[in-house]
């Protein structure tokens, strides 16, 4: 697998949106003690009912640890693929590839380079070297090409509309735990080069207390060109409130690369929800990681859903709340099945199915 000096950009390639075709999904199996309670039985089940529900649309593997390798097999569905890989956790959206393709259908990916959501200054987690690889494992498992981008990013903190948009927070991608020796206009011209967009919609914050700083796939989504799917609560004392509401004020001023204005779907969130105590007794502390306490909100919203080939994969955590959820994504997504999954654990390690989910878009053979 070759190491390529040049840019997407400049070579031609771009970064599809989601809803793009693709070849199939990556993920990563959990099993750290200090992110996930129980020794992480809980959410190996839901992670294993996600890659059951995803490869019901297209092919998925897992990367997992050696200890784990017989475990994981036992528990996916003979149609997923199991591979050794080993990482630091679980959240290959921001540690895995970035894929590009270009106008012929040829595809490789882009590595950033990976520093646990803020390194020493204010990551998850210590050491991250394994999860820093494994974007690198992937391409060379998947035979494409690799750029190593020049600066810290994660793929759950951009999302693209395939045609020119890019859509981001000043809270993650201006935090001084990323990148503190780029200005705003330096990370715009990266984005362009390294996504193949012509234009960066910039969101102020992400969803409230998100322990990732922010990332836009808690918040916003592009569903379609043009449409943009926005976590929303009508609850003014709730902090989410105001963030919300900035949101949807920039994104109904913004143009995309084509010129186009926005439509915004708002989808209610959930809760809030909290961590039990129960739920916090079952995880490990260890130092250098971020300690987990009875009581911490929980960033939770529907937008953090995977779109495959023939599904859309969203979870479900609130009867109050999940029906209307489904309910808008049958809408944004008519051609495809919307299938939910109960990833309460997987939200206890503070992501979910978005986070825990890496496409490989489809390349033509030439
Ligand atoms: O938002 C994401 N893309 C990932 C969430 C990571 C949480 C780490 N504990």
């Amino acid at each position: 697998m070759r190491t390529i000096k040049s840019t997407p950009a400049r070579d031609g390639y771009r970064m599809p949106a989601e809803y793009e075709r693709h070849a199939g999904c990556w993920m990563l199996w959990p099993e750290r003690q200090d992110t996930w309670r129980a020794g992480a039985k809980p959410v190996q089940a839901a992670f294993a009912a996600v890659a059951a529900a995803i490869s019901s649309g297209e092919p998925v593997t897992v990367g997992v640890s050696a200890g784990q390798f017989h475990n994981a097999r036992a528990r996916l569905p003979d149609r997923v693929r199991v591979v050794e890989m080993s990482s630091n956790d679980a959240w290959v959206r921001d540690c895995g590839p970035t894929f590009v393709v270009d106008a012929r259908g040829r595809r490789r990916g882009v590595d950033w380079i990976f520093n646990a959501w803020g390194g020493l200054q204010d990551g998850l987690y210590f050491p991250w070297d394994r999860d820093d690889d494994v974007a690198r494992k992937i391409l060379e498992i998947e035979g494409d090409s690799r750029y190593r981008a020049p600066f810290v990013l994660e793929g759950g903190a951009v999302h693209v509309d395939g045609q020119g948009t890019c859509l981001t927070t000043e809270e993650c991608l201006l935090n001084p735990n990323r990148n503190p020796q780029l200005t705003r206009t330096d990370i715009e011209e990266l984005l362009r080069r390294y996504l193949g967009v012509s234009t960066v919609i910039w969101l102020g914050k992400g969803v409230h207390l998100d322990e990732t700083g922010g990332h836009i796939d808690e918040l916003a989504c592009f569903t379609s060109p043009g449409h943009v799917a926005l976590t929303w609560t009508e609850d003014r004392r709730d902090p989410q409130y105001e963030i919300s509401r900035d949101a949807h004020e920039r994104l109904r001023r913004a143009r995309d690369a084509r010129g186009r204005r926005l439509t915004v779907h708002k989808i209610h969130q959930p809760g809030p929800m909290f961590m039990t105590a129960d739920e916090a007794a079952g995880i490990d502390r260890h130092d250098g990681s971020r300690e987990r306490s009875a009581g911490d909100r929980l960033p939770a919203s529907y937008v953090n859903f995977y779109v495959a080939n023939k599904v859309v994969v969203m979870p479900l955590y609130d009867k109050r709340w999940d029906g209307a959820a489904m309910r808008a994504l049958r809408r944004l997504f008519p051609t495809r099945k919307v299938l939910g999954v109960a990833t309460r654990e997987v939200l206890l390690g503070g992501g979910n199915i978005h986070c825990i989910t890496q496409q490989v878009p489809r390349r033509v053979a030439s």
